[in-house]
């Protein structure tokens, strides 16, 4: 149309970055805290049941938070972190137990 400035692309030489700055996103540590009512074999249950442990797994992961008050479940995205959270908190409170589950970024 007279007039109306075209659409072609100009001549202009367009460089782009070879490697983008994409920031990874953050990571978050699952924790357990330890309290003295939870029965150890309940935390066991919970670290297979959402965590995906074995029994070995579980057993050493629930022995190092009832000695040394809090460990670490998993690392996980935001979105996946939140959910376990509110998952075990959710399955404890369910069945009466007081268990602390907590995030933080990694
Ligand atoms: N301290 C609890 C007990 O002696 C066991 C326990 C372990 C509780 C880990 C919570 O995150 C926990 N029965």
């Amino acid at each position: 149309m007279a007039g109306q400035p075209d659409n072609k692309l100009s001549d202009e030489i367009v460089t782009q970055e070879a490697r983008p700055k994409l920031k990874k996103p953050p990571l978050f540590k699952v924790m357990l805290l330890n309290d003295d009512f939870t029965p150890m074999d309940f935390v066991v249950q919970v670290l297979k049941s959402f965590f995906g442990m074995n029994e070995d797994k579980a057993t050493q992961v629930m022995l190092h938070v009832h000695t040394r008050g809090v460990g670490v479940c998993g690392v996980f995205s935001k979105d996946v972190a939140e959910t376990k959270v509110r998952l075990v908190t959710d399955y404890s409170r369910k069945h009466q137990h007081p268990l602390l589950c907590t995030m933080e970024e990694a």
